[in-house]
């Protein structure tokens, strides 16, 4: 059976007005805010968008990048997709000795400088701790969820996430300093088209433990 036969011309035609479709409704998705639980912006917060019953998601994977510079991991928060590699390239002129204790993903990079570390890569959905042996304050956190429509709040408690169309999802929040052991979660029905679905989190935290500084640990 050859192509033309298969798929008539205007079969044909109507498969690209489709495709076409299908593009222009990912502008939509949801506009998403994060709050403490006395309405102020919570800004590093991961939230993610999970599909409802039935829709399977795309498995788009992007690697990411925990840099060390002036004694800090950067950034604080980074949230990838099961499955994905992270790099931890070292761009201070003393060594790190970077490790994991958390089950989601353990591992231990002895003293190394530059890009000599081995990308680890993170295949459970779950949190991960980072810490440097020699320089105890160092502490990076990396959330790793079950799909690739995910994204981190701005200073003013803001993201936007893109979804390939409507229907219904499950948005969750997630910050290292929420009470709740486990991510907040909405279920959202999202339309098509352009307007994005404005979804709001209010979410009680901890008391900074110490400067503003994340509490080391506390969870994980
Ligand atoms: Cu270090």
């Amino acid at each position: 059976m050859n192509f033309s036969s298969r798929y008539p011309m205007r079969r044909l035609a109507a498969l690209i007005i489709s495709a076409t479709a299908s593009a222009a409704a990912f502008a939509s998705g949801v506009t998403v805010q994060v709050q403490d639980a006395a309405g102020k912006p919570i800004a590093d917060a991961i939230v993610y968008v999970e599909a409802g019953e039935g829709q399977a998601l795309p498995k788009p994977l992007k690697s990411a990048e925990i840099s060390q510079k002036g004694l800090k991991f950067i950034p604080l928060v980074t949230v990838v997709q099961t499955g994905s590699k992270i790099f931890f390239p070292n761009n201070d002129r003393v060594r790190h000795h970077i490790y994991s204790f958390s089950p989601a993903h353990k591992f231990d990079q002895k003293l190394y400088s530059g890009t000599t570390a081995e990308p680890q890569t993170f295949d459970k959905a779950g949190t991960v701790v980072l810490g440097c042996n020699i320089h105890d304050r160092m502490l990076a956190y990396i959330r790793i969820v079950d799909t690739p429509y995910f994204g981190k709040t701005d200073a003013a408690g803001n993201v936007h996430i893109d979804l390939p169309a409507g229907g219904k999802f499950s948005v969750k929040a997630w910050h290292y300093d929420m009470v709740a052991p486990q991510p907040a979660e909405q279920s959202v029905g999202v339309k098509g088209g352009d307007a994005a679905t404005p979804v709001s989190f209010r979410m009680p935290m901890k008391p900074p433990s110490h400067d503003g500084e994340p509490s080391p640990f506390s969870n994980y």
